[in-house]
């Protein structure tokens, strides 16, 4: 105030024209400095550090056309009178799968290597050769136009295999529903309207277990029964039947045994005489809550957080080639044993041929008869088969990049399963490294852990296996498993929870292993 008072006023107005200039200058210098900020952007803004390779294409699983062409070809051999119908019988010749047949490992390295030659493409064919008692591996080649095929039965197995054998088709599942419906469910109407509520409108669902029986060439399969509700698995009903379907004529298969509310019993006809005279305790209908549904219990509060690549991707996916920062690798999706990667490369430099989900085996323990020996191997069903698509923002991140696969498995025609694998890159929460220098120096050095995330899941029965690869900057991989979906359950009945947990009225979650299998072929400093 007192210098106020004293200032001249020239000097007064130099002081407001320079308050004015920082103003602007200050508004010229964040205009200029924020169109330089990282805006979200799809393209990318530094080039990758690798180049794509076609040469792995050698790894790719066959194109719609490819399967199409072996199709084709198989069907014109008169000899192997082979159908395609989705519902051949089993005593009839069935087309049941299509896959790539790897070369050998030393001829793809001869050729990666730029030593050798393009080897041929083939494919392996399954044909279920129900009128002659036998399933073959036929190898067909080469892709672009089949000319030969050969049979590799001997040659991959020691063996020759029985029809026996095959896993169950969508074929013979028909025959088994129809089955169910004239040999139990128009029999057992009384009991089933009285213990389950079975009706015309509902019915039960059912669930088959595994191994179908102890010895080679068994195929007797106990199937138990649930609700036809949401999350079926966990509304088991106490109802279980041994199906005898070892025979490919369908009239002499049958019903060996009954299990209900405890009992066992050797026919349909003498549970139905213990019903009605009253020597078993009957289970009496009542609806049950809907616990088992997919729908989300509250509403969410709002949207959560997301990941951006603000400067685009730094990885890039071609054909089956995927690059990223230092890495590069191929990859591939079996119907039987699921995702791979091959030709994984960090720096340039070749670390792991290959890289593989081999099984998925789970084992359970019960008292009903059911479980009491189930052990699935689910490469027998197909891991990779079930590799349906993957959801936007809940399986996968917004952001990722989504493959669609084409596979051939018990199905007239190729079929495409869309965004059925998915490449992102993500923040995996921690530093992949950090220090804090406390003592003598004060200074700190971390580095932000993203990685690249490789994955597809499985939703088999009731399980839904999420499996990942995941490729770090420290030049690590991990293999990961993330088991969800809905867990195994039998009714609740007495002793039994000698095997499991109670997880609802009458509902027993039963004790069980995981057990899964995972292949890596390290090729370090040499084969
Ligand atoms: C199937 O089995 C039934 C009953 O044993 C028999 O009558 C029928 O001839 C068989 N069919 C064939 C095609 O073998
Ligand atoms: C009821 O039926 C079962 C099955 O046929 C039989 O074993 C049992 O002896 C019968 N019990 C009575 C009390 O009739
Ligand atoms: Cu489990």
């Amino acid at each position: 105030m007192m210098v106020e008072g004293k200032m001249n006023p020239l000097a007064k107005w130099a002081l407001v024209l320079l308050g004015l200039l920082s103003l602007i200058l200050n508004i010229v210098l964040i205009g200029i400095h924020s169109s330089r900020a990282p805006k979200c952007s799809r393209e990318r803004i530094h080039p990758l550090r690798g180049r794509h390779d076609d040469r792995t294409l050698v790894f790719a699983d066959l194109t719609r056309e490819e399967y199409m062409k072996v199709q084709q070809y198989l069907l014109k051999q008169k000899d192997l009178a082979i159908s395609t119908s989705q519902i051949t019988k089993p005593s009839e010749n069935f087309l049941f799968l299509i896959e790539l047949s790897l070369p050998k490992k030393a001829e793809v390295l001869a050729y990666l290597d730029e030593k050798g030659t393009k080897p041929v493409r083939e494919a392996t064919a399954v044909v279920f050769h129900g009128a002659k008692g036998y399933i073959k591996e036929y190898v067909v080649g080469p892709l672009d136009n089949p000319t030969y095929h050969r049979d590799v039965t001997k040659e991959r197995y020691q063996v020759d295999v029985p029809i026996n054998a095959r896993p169950v088709t969508i074929g013979e599942y028909v025959l088994v529903f129809r089955f169910f419906e004239t040999e139990i469910f128009s029999k057992l109407e009384k009991l089933l309207r009285e213990s389950f509520g079975v009706d015309k409108k509902k019915t039960l669902n059912a669930f088959e277990q595994m191994p179908r029986g102890v010895r080679s060439g068994d195929r007797k399969t106990w199937v138990s029964f649930f609700r036809d509700m949401s999350g079926m698995y966990i509304h088991p009903v106490g109802f279980e039947i041994l199906l005898n379907h070892e025979s490919l004529n369908m009239s002499q298969w049958r019903i060996e045994k009954l299990f209900y509310n405890g009992k066992y019993f050797d026919s349909v006809e003498e549970l139905q005489r213990a019903y009605d005279n009253g020597s078993v305790k009957k289970i009496v209908y009542k609806e049950s809550p809907d616990y088992g549904s997919l729908k989300p219990r509250s509403k969410p509060l709002q949207i959560g957080p997301q990941q951006f690549y603000s400067e685009g991707a730094r990885y890039s996916v071609s054909n089956n080639h995927v690059l990223y920062l230092d890495w590069s690798f191929a990859f591939g999706l079996s119907s039987l044993t699921g995702m791979k990667v091959f030709d994984v490369r960090f720096k340039g430099e070749r670390i792991a041929y290959e890289l593989s989900v081999q099984e998925a085996m789970s084992v359970y323990g019960s008292v009903t008869p059911g479980m009491i020996i189930t052990k699935f191997l689910d490469s027998s069903i197909g891991i990779g088969r079930f590799a349906h698509e993957l959801v936007r923002g809940v399986d996968c991140p917004y952001q990722a990049t989504y493959v669609d696969t084409y596979r051939y498995i018990d199905a007239p025609l190729p079929v495409r399963f869309r965004n059925s694998i998915c490449i992102f890159e993500h923040n995996m929460g921690q530093p992949l490294r950090r220090h804090f220098a406390d003592f003598f120096h004060n200074n700190f050095g971390g580095m932000a852990n993203s990685a690249l995330v490789f994955r597809t899941i499985t939703a088999i029965g009731n399980y839904d296996y999420m499996w990942d690869f995941i490729f770090y900057q420290s030049g690590s991989v991990e293999v990961k498993v993330h088991a969800t979906g809905y867990i195994s359950s039998s009714y609740l009945l007495p002793g039994s929870k000698t095997h499991g947990h109670q997880v609802a009225e009458n509902v027993l979650g039963n004790i069980h292993t995981h057990f899964i299998n995972f292949k890596v072929d390290l090729d370090i400093l040499g084969e």
